[in-house]
């Protein structure tokens, strides 16, 4: 590799963050209320103040600024916007208004998500996604929202990673409401897609301008053993049922199993561009003894991220976007990124990933943006405060952050909008032999 890998002009090089993992004091939503229960969260951690934006988003939209970045993906809390069925508090949506309009002053070109994982208690007490009534709930929140917005903001995320909220509460259990529950599992995605499909029409009709899509998350699932047909078998099925029946779905307008069946009205064309968050990869063997007779687990000797997070494996992130090109969509890496509290792999990982990230361009992938998770370490779910995935370190208590190397190094690539030969060098120098660069 002798020259530096230049990204089309007008790349948008952004952060990524969810309000309730950042925004503090979200007492009225289904997350604040399970954090309160014993031992649903790592060693009872609390969001608590998360990165304190409600009160002061601004400072960290300036540190975002500082990096030279040009866009910011956050998201809004339905809860906040509507605390009670029916009732849309303003003050709440004239503090959106106030940091979209910050991101603007700043020249962070904002992403909007309508839905990143956390629903109003009231909307949980009636069901939540399982009830298929929230589905019109959402595209009257959707309704509200938007209008008072649209002059802010013209790109719209509607939800955030339908399967992981479906396999994470209804599956694993391990995020409300808690579920071990497959049929439940599957319901909710259906609704989710359902209110995203809702959303879009809802959102064209108030700004026709916009540009709506949805953040899917995938995980590269490779078979165990390449030259087993069981294991082939399995890393196809689960393969199919985590990435790819949501894609079918969204493409053709009709179920794909194990989804449902038969045709969605308006689910088709509703998509006017397909965001990817991209983290890792498993391996998956054929295991009689597990549900659906898969069981995944990281290669031999794999470099590991931090936590059990997964393996470092940025070919992904390539082999993701090609499949994804398939849709003839404009694309956005609406996330990626690491828990790494030392920050030692974190440069690599940049690295690694925007290689691969230009490699997908240059193949022709329509990708416009990449957004890093996250700008500060935030509140990680059930995870808690264990993992840091900030390019800034937090300490939630005094809200002090200090900026870890890689903060400089994404800046710089922001400010070149390309990675340098220089960088590549000093930061990953393994890099420039594993892949096919100039
Ligand atoms: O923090 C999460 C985010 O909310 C959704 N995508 C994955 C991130 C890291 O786990």
């Amino acid at each position: 590799m002798n020259r530096d890998l230049a990204f089309p002009p007008g790349f948008q090089w952004g952060v990524a963050v969810a309000a309730h993992q950042v925004e503090g004091g979200n007492r009225n939503n289904d997350w604040w209320a399970w954090e309160q229960q014993p031992g649903r969260i790592h060693q009872g951690q609390r969001s608590g103040r998360a990165c304190n934006w409600w009160e002061e988003a601004e400072a960290d939209l300036d540190r975002a600024a500082g990096l030279h970045l040009n866009s910011l993906r956050l998201s809004v809390e339905w809860s906040r916007i509507e605390p009670q069925p029916g009732h849309f508090e303003q003050r709440a949506l004239q503090r959106y208004q106030q940091i979209l309009q910050g991101l603007q002053q700043r020249g962070l070109e904002p992403m909007v998500t309508l839905h990143h994982f956390s629903s109003p208690l009231w909307l949980a007490e009636q069901g939540g996604w399982e009830n298929p009534e929230t589905i019109d709930r959402f595209a009257r929140f959707v309704g509200h929202t938007v209008e008072a917005l649209k002059p802010h903001c013209r790109c719209w995320c509607t939800i955030n990673e339908p399967n992981v909220y479906g396999y994470m509460g209804y599956l694993e259990g391990v995020f409300p409401p808690g579920k071990s529950d497959p049929a439940a599992g599957m319901r909710v995605i259906r609704h989710l897609l359902q209110g995203h499909a809702a959303a879009y029409r809802q959102i064209h009709d108030l700004q026709p301008e916009a540009r709506v899509g949805l953040a899917h998350n995938m995980r590269i699932l490779d078979p165990a053993r390449p030259d087993a047909p069981l294991d082939r078998w399995a890393a196809r099925l689960l393969d199919h049922v985590y990435n790819q029946a949501i894609l079918n779905s969204l493409t053709s307008g009709r179920w794909s199993p194990p989804l449902g069946w038969g045709p969605v009205p308006g689910l088709a064309q509703t998509l006017d561009w397909i965001g990817l968050n991209y983290y890792t990869r498993d391996l998956v063997a054929f295991d009689p003894g597990q549900p659906l007779c898969v069981r995944r687990f990281h290669a031999e000797g794999a470099e590991l991220l931090d936590g059990g997070y997964g393996e470092f494996y940025p070919l992904g992130l390539y082999r993701c976007l090609l499949r994804l090109a398939e849709l003839g969509l404009p694309m956005y890496v609406s996330e990626n990124g690491l828990p790494d509290d030392n920050d030692d792999q974190r440069p690599r990982y940049i690295l690694a990933h925007l290689v691969q990230l230009w490699r997908a361009i240059q193949q022709g992938c329509a990708v416009r943006g990449y957004y890093h998770w996250t700008l500060a370490d935030n509140f990680e779910w059930a995870e808690g405060w264990k993992l840091r995935f900030g390019l800034i370190e937090l300490d939630p208590k005094s809200q002090e952050r200090r900026p870890r190397p890689s903060a400089a190094l994404y800046g710089q690539i922001a400010t070149q909008n390309a990675v340098s030969v220089a960088q590549i060098e000093r930061h990953a120098p393994g890099l420039s032999g594993e892949t096919t660069l100039p």
